[in-house]
Parts: C-alpha cells; sequence; structure tokens
C-alpha cells in the first residue's frame, strides 16, 4: 500500500526505515560515492532536528518575536530565523563536504571558515520560512539544495558556485514543522519523505515516492493581493473560482508559509501561485532556495513548475536574492493557469 513505512532488509526488528539508512543504501548503490553526499545529509538532518526542537518550544524558550533587524530581504528577522540560520551553517561549515553557503537570512556568500577543508558540494537554503507564522503557532519550514561545486576543487566557494540553474540540483529538499516534523527529499528520481520519532529522536519513512496527482481541487494565493495582479491573473483566479468542465469550484487554501501551502500540493494536488504584483514585480519568492529546490521536488513527484515566462529550474540565476513569480503543483493545474493568466 502506497505510504506505508517500509521495513526494508533490516526487517521486522526495526520499526522502519531511517533517513540515515535510505541516505547510506543511495551512497551503496552508486559506485563512485564517496560517502560525502551521506554526511552532508547527515548534518542537514541534524539540523532540522535541532531548529525542530526549538520550534516545538518557542514559546517556552524566549525564541518568539524579532530581533530587531532587517534582512537583505527587507524583512524583519524573527528569532528563529537567526537560530536556524545559525544551527544550519555551524552544523554544515566544518564538516568538509560544503566549499561555500547561500542563505536567505545572509546578504553575501557563506565561506567554509579559514583552516577547513572546502568540499564538492555547495548548500543554499531558507533556514525558516514562513516565520511570520511563528508567533502564532502556525507551520513553517525549512528549504534547501544542494549542487555540486563548478569552480576548481580545493579552494574556497564562490559566488559562480551558488548561481547555478535548478536543474542542476543534485539534490533538494525541505523540512516542515507542523503537526509533525516531516523531512521531504529528493535526488530526483522519487520524492521521499520521513515523519520525525520525537522519542526516538529519529526521522522515519512514512511516504514513500511521493506522487503530484495529475490534476487537484485546491489553488493556493494571497487573495489580498488581488488588486496588485495582472488582469491575466485576476481572470484565472476568477476563473477556478468556477465550476470548470464539469468539476466543481476548487476550493482555497493558504497558510501563508510555501513549504506547509506546497507539501499539501504536493500531497493531495492543486495549484499554488505568487505571481509578480504592483508590489513584486518579479515576485516575492526568492529562486535560490525557495522556488528552485520546491521546483525540482514538485517535478520529480510529476508536477510542474513555471514562471509564467519559463520553466522555474531553466531560470540561469545572476543575483543571490534575485525572485521569481512561481506557477507550482499539478501539472493539469498549472497548465490551465498559464494558459489563462498569460497567453
Ligand atoms: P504573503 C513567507 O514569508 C513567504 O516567503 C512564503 O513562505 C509564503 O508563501 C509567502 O512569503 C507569503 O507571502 O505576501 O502572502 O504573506
Amino acid at each position: 500500500m502506497a505510504n506505508t513505512p517500509s521495513l526494508g532488509p533490516a526487517g521486522p526488528s526495526l520499526p522502519g526505515m531511517t533517513l540515515e539508512r535510505h541516505i547510506l543504501d543511495r551512497q551503496r548503490s552508486n559506485p563512485e560515492a564517496t560517502g560525502d553526499f551521506t554526511r552532508l545529509f547527515h548534518q542537514i538532518s541534524l539540523a532540522a532536528k535541532i531548529i525542530g526542537s526549538r520550534v516545538s518550544r518557542a514559546g517556552l524558550s524566549g525564541v518568539l518575536g524579532t530581533t530587531g533587524k532587517i534582512n537583505v530581504q527587507g524583512e524583519v528577522v524573527a528569532k528563529l530565523d537567526d537560530f536556524a540560520n545559525n544551527t544550519l551553517v555551524s552544523v554544515v561549515q566544518y564538516g568538509g563536504q560544503v566549499c561555500v553557503m547561500g542563505s536567505e537570512e545572509v546578504e553575501e556568500p557563506i565561506p567554509i571558515p579559514e583552516g577547513f577543508p572546502c568540499g564538492k558540494y555547495v548548500l543554499q537554503f531558507d533556514p525558516l520560512d514562513g516565520s511570520g507564522n511563528i508567533d502564532i503557532n502556525a507551520s513553517i519550514g525549512t528549504i534547501f539544495s544542494i549542487h555540486k561545486r563548478v569552480t576548481p576543487s580545493g579552494g574556497p566557494g564562490t559566488l559562480e558556485d551558488l548561481l547555478q540553474p535548478g536543474r542542476d540540483i543534485v539534490a533538494a529538499g525541505y523540512v516542515i514543522y507542523g503537526s509533525s516534523n516531516m523531512l521531504v527529499y529528493s535526488t530526483g528520481d522519487g520524492v521521499h519523505g520521513f515523519t520525525y520519532d520525537p522519542g526516538v529522536g529519529e526521522f522515519f519513512l512514512s511516504h514513500e515516492n511521493i506522487r503530484v496527482p495529475e490534476r487537484g481541487n485546491t489553488y493556493s494565493i494571497n487573495e489580498g493581493n488581488y488588486h496588485k495582479w495582472a488582469p491575466g491573473v485576476q481572470e484565472w483566479v476568477n476563473w477556478i473560482k468556477s465550476p470548470q468542465d464539469g468539476r466543481a469550484a476548487y476550493g482555497h487554501r493558504y497558510i501563508g508559509a510555501m513549504v506547509a501551502d506546497l507539501h499539501r500540493t504536493l500531497l493531495r494536488g492543486g495549484i499554488f501561485v505568487y505571481p509578480a504584483d504592483k508590489k513584486n514585480v518579479n515576485g516575492k519568492l526568492r529562486l535560490l532556495y525557495e522556488a528552485s529546490p520546491m521546483a525540482f521536488i514538485v517535478e520529480a513527484a510529476g508536477g510542474a513548475a513555471h514562471t509564467g515566462t519559463e520553466r522555474v529550474l531553466d531560470v540561469v540565476p545572476t543575483e543571490l536574492h534575485q525572485r521569481t513569480p512561481l506557477y507550482i503543483g499539478s501539472r493539469a493545474d498549472v497548465e490551465d493557469a498559464l494558459r489563462i493568466a498569460h497567453d
């Protein structure tokens, strides 16, 4: 039955396939693997556990509220934004698997500290997506993507290593801190979800080979921006609200954290849209550490992701924090949106 925990070769003695085992099996199936990817993923998993632990008791550990700082995005930095960013950087930077990092919270490329080895991977992340939801205890998440470096090995990574298109992603994933914490990842051949068991301190396979339904029945967009949208987007939203081709009208869901809205879309189908508007002329979501990794995952699950003018994964970045409009989800729903909003 789909999505039932796989006991795997370990057999009934273990309660299920752990994330660590899943990544290790992948390494064993690749004769050229050195174990660097496994070690990097273990670090990301550890960071997810640490962040998840702090998120789950945010109201008790003095990390609610803001730091008073404004980040490169011009957004107020929540204390948990800082904590999540510092956790990811500190857990990864000494491991020797990464040559440079990029973070939503840091204006410049994050170098590996002097005296520590630079590896073959490039890690980019939104450490805490949807931080506006923290203080109201709604779902938030972490998004990450991994590329191979393109500059010569050995020395420090550069901006060139970060400015790579999504089609060259080696692996991408997200963590959703919600009613339960889950880590979902893909290396391009299938999308797999792991649910965190706090009693054990491990992520266990719970959603094997997730597939986005060809079409859903939910659309997700901030309707409060209606009057800022281009007429084509307004036309699509009015269209999707009315029953089409004998189908019932779509329901509307919007959590305000892309990870949560996209997790629902990944599992149940439908479409998430954050279009360009009069205020965000290039869209609001960031390409490198939000749209591209999520597009990689959704496409690996059989869905589609588009900017309105091109496939998200084909966009060649020119700036670390550049933004993009985003239409993502079930292939048929994305095609409808592009046909009505952009043709
Ligand atoms: P709005 C959160 O700030 C975020 O970056 C995404 O996670 C989310 O989908 C979007 O912005 C929400 O934006 O303008 O609707 O609050």
